[in-house]
């Protein structure tokens, strides 16, 4: 059998032990291995990042023909401002490529484009692209599709803290009412459910100040693939893996 053959063999081979009813509801993906890649291959990094985004475009593709209902994307953290300038200016120019390309079919799809993350320090013409894409697809109501942009996990929870003491200053709220679901509402994250599975690939065993508060019961799921290579069937291990585990949030299993 071709190479191609077997590959759609083992697709469908995973496909067919999904069950659809358990789905994840939401997928956190941390895009990591990308310069790794591209150094083994002997090409620039500029390379692992196009690649990379080919990657992604698949990965939307494919989890909105599954039907996750949230896709959250690290695409930049507060400490990637520390690369070189030039790799900083090139990863700044890809919302834009891919929102050029890529909009209108995420329109028709109905995927909604959100964002976590302090986006208004972003130079304006990629905040320019970001913001037209969030109100092209305000009002649509299928996946949420949710890149995380300068984003890093303690920020996050210092900015919802920031807000929160200046609504309690000001008499909105009460110290006394702040619970859990009070303070998720302040987050980047909002009103988004929790992520139930987080994929990173590339081979580090950490959660790299992504989302802190939100992973709370998060399943982790870590491999050694780098992330240009990650495919349709890594995905699938992924989920098929999620749904193999007995998720009891602190409790015991009723089975
Ligand atoms: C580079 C692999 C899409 C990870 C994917 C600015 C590293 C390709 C976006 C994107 C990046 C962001 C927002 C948006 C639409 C698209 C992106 C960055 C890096 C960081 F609304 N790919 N992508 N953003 N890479």
């Amino acid at each position: 059998m071709k190479e191609t053959g077997r590959k759609k063999h083992k697709l469908t081979e995973l496909l067919s032990e999904l069950e659809k009813s358990r789905l994840p509801e939401h997928i956190a993906v941390i895009m990591d291995g990308n310069g790794r890649w591209a150094r083994k291959r002997g090409l620039p990094r500029i390379a692992g990042h196009r690649t990379g985004m080919k990657v992604l475009k698949n990965t939307v593709e494919f989890s909105h023909e599954l039907g996750i209902k949230v896709l959250t994307l690290f695409a930049f953290s507060t400490e990637n401002w520390k690369r070189p300038q030039w790799e900083v200016d090139f990863l700044m120019r890809l919302p834009e490529e891919y929102l050029q390309k890529e909009l209108p079919t995420l329109v028709e799809k109905n995927i909604v484009i959100r964002s976590m993350g302090d986006i208004k320090q972003l130079p304006q013409s990629t905040l320019g692209a970001v913001e037209n894409a969030l109100e092209k697809t305000r009002h649509n109501t299928g996946m949420v599709l949710n890149f995380a942009l300068n984003y890093g996990g303690r920020s996050d929870i210092i900015q919802a803290i920031k807000t929160l003491c200046q609504d309690a200053q000001e008499g909105k709220i009460n110290c006394q009412e702040i619970d859990e679901t009070l303070f998720s509402s302040y987050l980047y994250s909002q009103e988004l459910p929790d992520p139930d599975l987080l994929i990173r690939p590339s081979g580090e065993l950490r959660v790299s100040n992504f989302l802190l508060w939100q992973l709370a019961y998060t399943e982790l799921w870590f491999a050694r693939v780098l992330w240009p290579d990650f495919t349709r069937e890594h995905m699938l291990e992924a989920i098929l893996d999620y749904q193999s585990r007995d998720r009891r949030f602190g409790g015991v299993s009723i089975t």
